[in-house]
């Protein structure tokens, strides 16, 4: 029986005193009762009933606990004495999606937005719908559906009649529609000479357009804003603060029970990179910590993670332990957009509970999960919010397995004590059903690959080796340097990492509380997976382990690669225990990882080797006795060209066939007979569709067509792609070539051909 606890209470009498739970909690109980009607064949004793109630402590708690209830049947667990009682640790519990009015979505990997198309809503709100309910599934209760790079034409008065239809289909499923909104909107939107928030004119203009939208929806959630931010304008433009601006709005919404999430995320994106003291991790603690207190009490402070943005690791954010007087949510972020765009299996709950359980020392023991709950400083209002961007997809999110990182983020933001490996198997039986072998192995597949992703991008606190003026996907260590966005490793002839202690550096590390700073400012006791975001040290500096930092990332990133490679064992493992469509489209993702892997490794290790020229103690970077370049084959239309950046192709160079095509790219086989793996490296652009063919002598192995989608129309890193061809017979003397066939201006870019001994490898002879 389902119902609120005012609803249920009278008619079981025995549930007793209410318990304590409160805004969007619930009660799982079974209670026996006896039965109106006496029991067949007996006159006197009455029928004992047993009921399973979902009682809600509002209306929200038994939406919650109804789907509670049905994870726990769909986890087969036992039911027969139900009682259990929640209530979710914080009351904003939000996802944002970076959609545009035209249909695309910022850094969205699974198709285009289920919200909007052409400028305006979709017509069919379908998958609005189901997103909804999924979201409630999990625990979510707001959604702001458009970028925090926000398009003012959503504040214009034909767009209110359309928003009103996305929160319609919210609705049912308790989620309160939210919008992002750009601070400059009284001139863009309403045609005002200014957005001064502290213009009487302007603040009227707000107070109308928060009216008319309660009018239209009168449970919308509230607003998000991003201003002073990468280009957005923002109250610096009046010399107002964030707290001015914020406030002007959040008192119009103040009477509809509307929030502010005001993001922290304010930084200069032109700082001099020549300047040792110049640092964007301090830019959230300096411009909001001044700011503590000045918030009215509907605003909240939406921080990201990490004082960067959104890396592989970070230190958590130190102004999570600076603002008592201040509603505070943190901004995680399920979108992969730094670890691997989905793409890579990354499950980033690991990371997320290190963040939530981080001890900011700033009141006896206080996690920063207590800080958002409120509990630490009596704040009425906090939580969480994930930039989740899902797609019209049919996997929401691109690769299947990537829901586990929504999944978690729900089940973290209603409580954050679950364990990173509760939470995987949850998931896992909610997703592919109870069977113990797919339970384990998809568990054991989750739960090291944040780590593993780290070991290949960028360990030890460098950040995400990735390209940051291009699409952060594949390598790109050099882009990070020499330019205003802050993200920097500082790695050059002689060491590597960026010095942010108090003593000689950035001061970053003082922003902490004192125990904190005292842990991150020594070298020695600085946690060494975060020793170069605070540290700038020598190559040849000594870790813990004993290896030096320059052996330790040469080793961490063929660790990586090869880790990666098992990921594809152990799907394969599940073969005919998945459905047939999610078991090929994970194998499809798991085969790419473990050959992007590869890319990242060498570009990494080859440009470290460069940079320091410290020899791999193990002699394998710049070793690679196995491949035979294109660049060394024997050519037929194919001409070889540099690659930029070098890392990112095998020697520097690859070959393209930029006539009509179709193009060859020979070689003779000189090694012993045998059976072996033959791995194809050659660059997918994202247009064109060209075609390969691999034979050997002139019988044809393999055929493929490079028709991926990645995000880079050159030849590099993001679009360096690897097919492998397993059980190859070859014998001494054979020729293999490569045939290519350019299409769409794609000039069927070869870049190596890799025939490694390998475990299938068997001698072959006759
Ligand atoms: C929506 C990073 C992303 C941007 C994003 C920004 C933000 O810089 O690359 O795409 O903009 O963060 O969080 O506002």
């Amino acid at each position: 029986m389902l119902g609120t606890w005012k609803d249920l209470r009278p008619l079981f009498p025995s549930l007793g005193t209410r318990p304590s739970f409160s805004g969007d909690g619930f009660w799982l109980k079974t209670v026996n009762r006896a039965s109106s009607r006496p029991l067949a064949g007996s006159r006197n004793s009455r029928r004992q009933r047993k009921y399973w109630l979902v009682v809600g402590a509002d209306e929200g708690g038994v939406l919650y606990g109804t789907f509670a209830l049905l994870a726990r049947i769909a986890q087969g667990q036992d039911l027969s004495t139900l009682d259990d009682l929640e209530t979710p640790s914080a009351p904003i519990r939000w996802v944002n999606q970076w959609d545009n009015l035209d249909g695309s979505i910022e850094r969205g990997y699974a198709g285009g937005s289920i919200f909007f198309e052409n400028g305006a809503v979709r017509t069919d709100l379908t998958r609005a719908r189901e997103y909804a309910r999924l979201l409630a599934s999990i625990g979510i209760n707001g959604c702001a559906i458009n970028n925090v790079n926000a398009d003012p034409r959503l504040l214009q008065a034909e767009f209110l009649p359309q928003l009103a239809r996305v929160a319609e289909a919210f609705r049912p499923w308790g989620v309160r529609l939210a919008i992002s909104v750009d601070l400059s909107s009284p001139m863009s939107a309403g045609g005002l000479k200014t957005f001064d928030p502290l213009d009487p004119q302007v603040k009227a203009w707000w107070q109308n357009m928060v009216d008319r939208i309660y009018h239209e929806i009168p449970d919308f959630g509230g607003f998000v804003i991003k201003a002073d931010s990468e280009g957005r304008s923002g109250p610096s433009k009046y010399g107002r603060t964030a707290a001015d601006a914020a406030n002007v709005i959040a008192g119009a919404l103040r009477p509809h029970h509307g929030v502010m999430l005001y993001r922290a995320f304010v930084y200069n994106h032109h700082l001099d990179w020549h300047d040792p003291k110049a640092d964007r991790a301090r830019a959230a603690f300096d411009y909001f910590h001044p700011l503590d207190g000045k918030f009215l009490d509907n605003v909240v402070v939406q921080i990201k993670n990490g004082p960067i943005d959104f890396q592989v690791r970070e230190p958590v954010s130190p102004l999570f332990g600076a603002m008592p007087q201040t509603n505070q949510a943190i901004e995680l972020q399920v979108t992969q957009e730094y670890t691997g765009q989905q793409r890579h299996l990354v499950y980033l709950v690991p990371m997320w509970k290190e963040v939530l359980d981080f001890d900011m020392h700033v009141k006896g023991v206080t996690p920063v999960k207590s800080i958002l709950s409120g509990q630490v400083w009596n704040r009425p209002l906090g939580g969480y919010v994930a930039v989740v961007n899902v797609g019209l997809d049919r996997y929401w999110l691109g690769h299947p397995l990537a829901m586990a990182n929504l999944y978690g983020y729900g089940r973290l933001a209603w409580n954050p004590d679950l364990s990173a490996e509760q939470i995987a198997r949850e998931w896992t039986r909610l997703t592919f059903g109870n069977d113990r072998k797919v339970l384990d192995t998809i568990t054991r597949m989750l739960l090291p690959s944040w780590r593993m992703y780290e070991n290949y991008t960028g360990p030890l606190g460098l950040q995400t080796l990735t390209d940051i003026t291009g699409p952060h996907y594949g390598p790109g260590i050099e882009s990070s340097e020499n330019n205003g966005w802050g993200q920097w490793h500082r790695a050059d002839r002689k060491g590597v990492g960026m010095d942010r202690t108090v003593e000689t550096g950035t001061g970053f590390v003082g922003q902490y509380s004192p125990e904190v700073e005292k842990k991150y400012e020594s070298v020695e006791k600085c946690p060494e997976d975060l020793l170069l975001f605070m540290h700038h040290v020598p190559y040849s500096f000594v870790l813990d382990s004993g290896k030096t930092v320059i052996q330790y990332l040469y080793d961490s990133h063929y660790a990586g690669a090869e880790q990666a490679a098992t990921l594809v064992e152990e799907w394969k493992s599940l073969e005919g225990l998945i459905d047939d469509a999610r078991y090929a489209e994970v194998l499809r993702r798991q085969q790419y990882q473990a050959g992007h892997a590869i890319v990242w490794r060498d570009a990494v290790v080859d440009w470290f080797h460069r940079e320091s020229g410290i020899a791999d103690a193990q002699g394998r970077v710049g070793y690679h006795p196995h491949r035979v370049e294109a660049e060394d084959m024997q050519l037929s239309g194919y001409t070889p060209v540099d690659v930029t950046p070098g890392e990112t192709a095998s020697g520097g160079k690859a070959v393209a066939c930029t006539g009509q095509g179709p193009c060859s790219a020979s070689f003779k086989w000189d090694r012993p007979s045998g059976t072996y793996e033959i791995a194809v490296q050659y660059f997918d652009l994202n247009h064109g569709a060209s075609n390969f063919e691999l034979f050997v002598n002139d019988r044809r192995i393999d055929s493929w067509a490079a028709e991926d989608h990645l995000p880079s129309d050159r030849m590099n890193g993001h679009t360096s792609t690897r097919r492998t061809i397993s059980s190859v017979k070859l014998r001494e003397g054979d020729v293999l070539k490569i045939v290519g066939h350019p299409d769409g201006g794609e000039p069927a870019p070869l870049d190596y051909v890799e025939i490694a001994p390998g475990r299938e490898t068997v001698p072959f002879t006759n």
